[in-house]
């Protein structure tokens, strides 16, 4: 039997002034003062954010410093720092997969979660949300906003309906009355010219829009104008799609010239583990490390991987491992790897040599 519209509920989560309240919640002694993070006190370079106290003097995202201190004089003006704000941007997206593995992740602060097969709080999207929200608080000490919707247009407006610390809920039911109030600018992908556009054209909100046909719009706006006929009538078929979760992460190196001893071997592996470092640094760090292995495919072509369940990522964890691949084939090397992998394997090759160990790749 095919499944005719199914009516889905997805959530849109978006955290309040990301930076801004990851510094305010940092140094209490700003609570209630205008905050913003980016450019210098010198007022050069652009502000990434502000707080909700900013706002209310027109200090806004990508402005030039010089302007936020004009309009603002008091406004305190704070240096990013990325590495905080991943950290807590990685608590927040683990705090979403306690909820569902269909999350589809935006960027640092936001990502639209799909819990239509959710089995946690009856599946209610409504409570999800306000538990996400709830969690977020208590957990990492900032506000999150949530829109819940049957689809990921409707949900991303509703998010921003409430902010900051809102909640927004759309009904399958309740759509065709809030598309009706729903001014053209607020729909995602109209920037001020389309905007301008669609004002001359007496077009203010959703309804007035709904009074064109598809064709009318797709002679003023193109393939968009299609698009924007079905948003106007609160319509989206887009699917939350979700990125697999890394399960490990890498470096490796060919050599353009094979590397006749283990001490060579040592050698590379002590250049290549401050890159696998870094890489382990900018993937997402809240899972713990559960192997490292060592790989080592010699001249012949034979492949070997040495793994150590449990163990930390440190080079003398690694220096260990090689030792261990070197020692069975003792051939020149023509590639080197080592990485680390986030899920312990049930059969790792160490402690299953009936697998043996050929080619891979
Ligand atoms: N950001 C940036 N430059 C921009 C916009 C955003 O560096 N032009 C950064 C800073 C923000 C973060 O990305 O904190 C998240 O972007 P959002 O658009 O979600 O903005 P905020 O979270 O700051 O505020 P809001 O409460 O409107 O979501
Ligand atoms: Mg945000």
């Amino acid at each position: 039997m095919s499944e005719p519209e199914r009516q889905r509920k997805i959530i849109h989560c978006d955290c309040d002034c990301f930076y801004a309240a990851v510094e305010v919640r940092d140094r209490p002694e700003l609570a209630g003062k205008p905050v913003a993070v980016g450019g210098t006190p010198d007022g050069r370079g652009v502000i990434a954010t502000c707080n909700y106290e900013a706002r209310r003097f027109g200090v806004r995202s990508a402005m030039p410093a010089g302007r936020a201190l004009r309009l603002c004089p008091d406004l305190v003006l704070l240096r990013t720092d990325m590495e905080r704000y991943r950290e807590v941007s990685h608590g927040v997206h683990a705090i979403f997969r306690r909820f569902t593995d269909v999350i589809e992740p935006l960027s640092l602060d936001e990502a639209y979660l799909d819990v239509t097969d959710a089995t946690l709080l009856h599946g209610s999207g409504t409570l999800i949300a306000e538990a996400i929200r709830g969690a977020v608080r208590r957990e990492l000490g900032i506000t999150i906003s949530a829109g819940v919707a049957p689809n990921k247009f409707l949900a991303k407006i509703a998010s921003d309906w409430k902010k900051p610390d809102g909640l927004f809920v759309i009904r399958p039911e309740e759509i065709a009355d809030f598309v009706l109030r729903l001014p053209v600018d607020r729909i995602h992908g109209v920037g001020p010219k389309t905007a301008e556009k669609l004002h001359k054209l007496d077009v203010q909100t959703c309804a007035d829009l709904q009074r064109f046909e598809k064709y009318q719009l797709a002679e003023h706006f193109g393939v968009f104008g299609q698009r924007l006929y079905e948003l106007a009538r609160g319509n989206d078929d887009r699917d939350v799609k979700a990125r697999t979760r890394r399960k490990s992460v890498s470096v490796e190196r060919t050599f353009p010239k094979d590397i006749p001893d283990l001490e060579g071997c040592r050698r590379t592996l002590r250049e290549l583990f401050p890159k696998l470092e870094e890489r382990l640094e900018r993937a997402s760090g809240d899972e713990p490390i559960a192997r490292c292995f060592v790989k080592v495919r010699f001249d012949d072509f034979t492949t070997t991987t040495a793994e150590q369940p449990g163990a930390a990522s440190e080079l003398d964890a690694f220096e260990e491992l090689l030792d261990v691949a070197w020692a069975r084939g003792e051939r020149p090397v023509r590639l080197l790897g080592l990485g680390v992998g986030y899920r312990s394997r049930k059969a790792p090759a160490e402690q299953l040599p009936l697998f043996g160990e050929g080619p891979e790749d």
